[in-house]
């Protein structure tokens, strides 16, 4: 029964309990960790960074760095603008701290965490570095759900001395905008009864699996919060947005009925066709690249796959195999792009005869970051042809291909 429905006094019993555990400011906590007197200091955690530098990225800034406009993505440059390094100005009272990443840290202490969530959920579905999902079902109940997140986060700060946000919802969807809620050290509860009026006024574009794009779209549609997108046509969503449409409907309004199951993990994600013989069509070969590409891209974003490379595979007869493909400077969920790069590369061929085409995203990223932070670094311009005639076949191991599955076959 759809949460929100239930007859009054009827028991919850049936609602599953999801916990979605975020760690805060993760890397700069990891920081801290290192070196205790970064407490309660703004701390930033650049990428490419070195000591005394001015290059590189902000991959995380502590929640009082935040307080001056410093964030995820931005150049360290512009976070230097808003917050001089203490390094250089010791007595400035608005300086902060700059580190450079320490992966084997963070992997570290995300490691020790993620071996305390083991123990405490009955499944456990890992999403990135710093963030994961447990089904608790069975280790709880409703009435003492609150006190069963205190208690995650209370094991996770003594036993590895970091600060962790949890949400508690019935489903998956809710319990990550629930941990969201309330950052840093954030505990929020959505009981069955309150999921339909805890999502009403969040913002579409935090409804998980709605990008930068779709939520203009959706804003055009006169849908801009949860709520809207809850009370919204089906009809309408599915001809504006075909069955994810359908599964932001749902999303929306709590029905959410992922399971939360360890994810195994592909590397990447291609379709491909064949003709019958080979075509000397190169519009033919140009369509069906369009919507092999837009197959792929549609598979990555029911996946939550962020990808980083696009490529394409062009058999010529007898059978010789060439393939091309363009990497990104950061992943991205951008079907217009798969299409515009795939038939970039295309472009080459344009003069072969063709017996088979394929096209795939690979350099996978399952983290379910904002991408607009990520398109942040992204100017395609800088990064063309770097991966140029990479070997398709070398990671086919784990790779989750249709092979030659008839279009219209894919999930
Ligand atoms: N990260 C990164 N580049 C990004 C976003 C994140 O390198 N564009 C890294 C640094 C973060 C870590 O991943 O510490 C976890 O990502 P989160 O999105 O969970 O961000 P934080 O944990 O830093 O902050 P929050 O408290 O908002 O969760
Ligand atoms: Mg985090």
């Amino acid at each position: 029964m759809p949460a929100g429905e239930r007859l009054p006094g009827a028991p919850e019993r049936e609602e599953r309990i999801v916990l979605h555990v975020d760690m805060d400011c993760f890397y700069a906590s990891c920081e801290r960790l290192k070196d205790p007197s970064l407490e309660g200091e703004p701390v930033v955690v650049g990428m490419g960074y070195e000591p005394g530098e001015t290059v590189g990225a902000v991959a995380t800034a502590s929640y009082e760095a935040r307080e001056y406009g410093v964030e995820s993505a931005q150049a360290i440059g512009s976070a230097l603008d808003s917050l001089p390094r203490k390094a250089e100005h010791p007595d400035d009272p608005d300086a902060g701290y700059y580190r450079s990443v320490d992966m084997d840290c963070y992997q570290d202490v995300g490691g020790e965490v993620k071996e305390i969530l083991y123990e405490l959920g009955d499944t456990v579905r890992e999403v990135s570095i710093d963030e994961a999902y447990l089904d608790v079902t069975d280790r709880t109940a409703w009435d003492v759900a609150e006190g069963f997140g205190r208690h995650v986060k209370q094991r996770i700060a003594r036993e590895v001395g970091v600060p962790a946000s949890v949400g508690v919802a019935p489903d998956m969807s809710t319990a990550k905008l629930a941990s969201d809620h309330d950052k840093p050290d954030g505990l929020v509860v959505v009981r069955p009864d309150d999921v339909r009026e805890f999502l009403a006024p969040i913002d579409v574009a935090d409804v998980h699996g709605v990008g930068p794009v779709r939520a203009r779209e959706l804003r055009e549609m006169g849908i801009e919060t949860a709520g809207d997108l809850a009370d919204a046509d089906p009809y309408e969503l599915a001809d504006e947005f075909g069955e994810r449409g359908r599964d932001l409907h749902r999303r929306a309004r709590g029905e959410d009925d992922r399971p939360v199951e360890p994810r195994g993990k592909p590397k990447s994600l291609s379709r491909e066709s064949a003709f019958d013989g080979a075509t000397d069509d190169f519009e033919r070969v140009r369509e069906q690249v369009a919507t092999l590409a837009e197959a792929v891209a549609d598979r990555a974003t029911r996946k939550d796959a962020f990808y980083r490379t696009i490529g394409v595979k062009v058999v010529t007869p007898p059978f010789d195999v060439h393939t091309r493909a363009e990497s990104l400077p950061g992943p991205v969920d951008d079907p217009d792009l798969v299409d515009e790069v795939t038939q970039e590369l295309l472009g080459e061929f344009a003069d072969e005869s063709v017996r088979k085409v394929g096209v795939r995203v690979s350099n996978l990223d399952f983290s379910e970051r904002e991408q607009a932070s990520l398109t942040g670094f992204a100017d395609r311009e800088g990064a063309t042809e770097s991966d140029r005639n990479r070997d398709w076949e070398r990671d086919s191991g784990e790779d989750d291909t249709d092979g030659q599955a008839s279009l219209g076959e894919f999930e």
